[in-house]
């Protein structure tokens, strides 16, 4: 039996010795390793904060004491720790447990997250229901270096910072986001780390100064005095003490001892204080620390190189042939440029920082200023490409709308993992993109059916002499090759295609579902239900001649969509129809109005009916219901 089989809950922790502890974070990594291999996940984060989650659940009294992790993928210790070793095979996976925090899987995890940066806000908002409620736990909220670059986590510090609220922040740093960490924080941080010793000689005078007695309390009340008056000049958290906290750092965030000493004190301090950790990214993972190499390993690899087990012969992934697509279109547009809101590598851009570092920008995890400054940019001639996942955007609605659309500017916002996203689950679902964009005037939303039609709505987008342009496409395989950009022409501005002519009803298809339709189609054809199939690569503006034509030919339309059903292109096409010709129907097939959990994309699309045997059954339902009016 080892520490870790037998720990039943977090209190357990607290009878341990230092010894125990240290032991006890070796077998959680060890365990965190071997399991991760077969189910994958966000190894990289968690691995940094073994030690950390350990000092955190020893020296606070957990569950009674709040903790609030940032993103929540840093969370797997914690759930180790917290009652769920046992089901950490089901990590990620469909009835399985969350690769996030989640209210409802553990009293442990007070604040679902996935997206970054909340945390701040959230366990400041619970310190103050605390209070309101005459409760005296204790609330951390522990946030990473990269998430601190984004707006919300500056907002809540600028709220919490003015309080005197018993209120605590642990800034975990580790040099890195997702890639290595960017931006003015980031160099001052590092600034930071590298200078600790007047912090130290300050914690010692200050300890000094709170114990003194006797013909010593003066001296100490000297010392205290002194202090305050330099600290503006020499504290390293002096930027995190001018916004009204308490900076105690930075300290080893491997030195398990020095933590729960650290904590406990900080514990008994007064009003908002902020500790900074210093951890590494991916610690201990036998190939080596390489934070970005190990934030995420897919299910099946080898726990020893991370390597996956079984090599593929797919197609590359659209994210791929957006970023080389990109990439090589910047060599005839000079004047676009590409910017990343702290993910080069998962939106592919990281292409054009190799070829064009000079037109190469990433933000940090900042999606609103990123599409601000894009707009900025826009106003100069520059023509930018906004590379940010569609869930991610959601963060930016006010900026596209109040900084793009109102002024019509050129900016083209390529969403990445639009659709269902599978394991990453309901945090990261980029099912709103078609509604939020779609109610944005002076929008064109498109959506590519494969990769070569990526890369022509990507040169259609750069040649177009318009407002702002969305491309959405999904966390997916390419159906086809793609060869180079300069070969693939530009598609037709608003134009849709019909794929396939047949009677009665006719399949509007977006994206990932004209492929799916195609393959219904084929299937209801073979049982005497020829369908008509279309390609609506332009969702806004749409095709009014090809509509109209249909419209005339047809009784019914359905309208399939990788997209919420509320208010999306169905819902679209049912007004624009209704108008036109309130005699044929129109059926909106999407994503349900519910919240989709994780399991993989395959299993979401059939859950949703988005596969080709769902499209096929709700024809032959209209069919159905059809006849039996007819
Ligand atoms: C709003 C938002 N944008 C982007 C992401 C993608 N993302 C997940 S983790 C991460 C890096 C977080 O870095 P940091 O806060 O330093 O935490 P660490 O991974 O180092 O623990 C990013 C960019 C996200 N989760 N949320």
């Amino acid at each position: 039996m080892t520490l870790l089989d037998d720990l039943r809950s977090p209190a357990d922790l607290r009878t341990m010795t230092p010894e125990q502890l240290q032991q006890l974070a070796q077998e959680v990594r060890e365990f965190l390793i071997e399991s991760c291999s077969v189910t994958g996940g966000h190894i990289g984060a968690g691995l940094g904060v073994v030690e950390l989650t350990i000092a955190l659940h020893t020296a606070f009294d957990t569950p009674r004491d709040q903790l609030v992790w940032d993103v929540g993928h840093q969370g797997y210790p914690h759930k180790v720790l917290t009652g769920r070793k046992d089901r950490m095979h089901t990590l990620r996976q469909e009835d399985g447990i969350s690769g996030f925090l989640k209210r409802t899987e553990s009293e442990y995890d007070t604040f679902g997250a996935g997206h970054a940066a909340t945390s701040i806000s959230a366990a400041f908002g619970m310190a103050a229901a605390r209070d309101l409620n005459g409760d005296d736990f204790k609330v951390a909220a522990i946030i990473g270096d990269g998430s601190l670059g984004s707006g919300l986590a500056y907002e809540a510090l600028n709220n919490a910072g003015a309080s005197d609220r018993d209120f605590i922040v642990v800034l975990n740093d580790n040099e890195m986001s997702i890639a290595p960490n960017v931006g003015a924080m980031h160099k001052y941080l590092t600034s930071v780390q590298r200078n600790p010793i007047y912090n130290r000689l300050r914690s010692a005078l200050g300890e000094w100064a709170d114990h003194a007695t006797g013909v010593f309390k003066d001296a100490g009340a000297l010392v205290r005095r002194w202090e305050e008056s330099v600290k503006a000049f020499l504290t390293p958290g002096v930027l995190f003490e001018e916004l009204g906290f308490r900076y105690i750092g930075p300290i080893d965030g491997h030195d398990i001892p020095q933590m729960i000493e650290t904590f406990r004190a900080v514990k008994s301090f007064k009003g908002p204080r902020l500790v900074h950790v210093i951890t590494t990214k991916g610690k201990g993972f036998p190939a080596g620390d390489h934070g970005e190499k190990w934030h995420a390993l897919p299910p099946g690899h080898d726990p020893a190189t991370g390597k996956p087990l079984k090599s593929s012969t797919a197609n590359p992934n659209y994210t791929t042939v957006f970023g080389k697509a990109l990439a090589e279109l910047m060599d005839e547009f000079p004047k676009v440029i590409a910017i990343t809101a702290a993910m080069p590598g998962g939106t592919g851009t990281g292409t054009v920082e190799k070829r064009h570092p000079a037109r190469f920008f990433d933000v940090g995890i900042a999606e609103a200023h990123g599409v601000t400054f894009a707009a900025g940019m826009a106003t100069q001639g520059v023509r930018p490409v906004v590379a940010i996942y569609s869930t991610f955007l959601q963060r930016a609605f006010d900026s596209i709308i109040h900084d793009v659309a109102i002024q019509d500017l050129p900016v083209i916002f390529c969403m990445d993992r639009a659709g269902l996203v599978g394991e990453d689950g309901e945090t990261h679902g980029g099912i709103y993109d078609i509604a939020y964009m779609l109610a944005v005037p002076n929008m064109t939303v498109a959506a590519p059916r494969d990769g070569t039609a990526l890369v022509g709505l990507l040169r259609t987008a750069m040649q177009h002499d318009g407002g702002p342009f969305a491309l959405r496409y999904p966390r997916d395989v390419a159906p086809d090759l793609v060869g180079p950009a300069t070969g693939i022409p530009a598609v037709p501005f608003g134009t849709w295609e019909v794929l396939r002519k047949g009677e009665e009803v006719a399949i509007l298809a977006v994206g990932t579902m004209v492929g799916e339709s195609l393959r219904a189609a084929e299937a209801l054809a073979a049982e005497g239900l020829p369908v008509t199939v279309v390609d609506c690569r332009f969702l806004k503006p749409y095709d009014a001649s090809t509509l109209t034509a249909l419209v005339a030919s047809h009784a019914q339309l359905l309208v399939v969509e990788e997209g919420t059903v509320v208010n999306g292109f169905g819902a679209f096409m049912a007004a624009v129809v209704g108008e036109m010709d309130p005699g044929v129907r129109v059926h909106a097939h999407g994503v349900p109005d519910r919240i989709v959990y994780a399991a993989s994309r395959t299993r979401q699309l059939r859950q949703c009916g988005l596969d080709a045997a769902g499209i096929a059954d709700k024809v032959r339902a209209l069919h159905e219901s059809e006849a039996l009016a007819g």
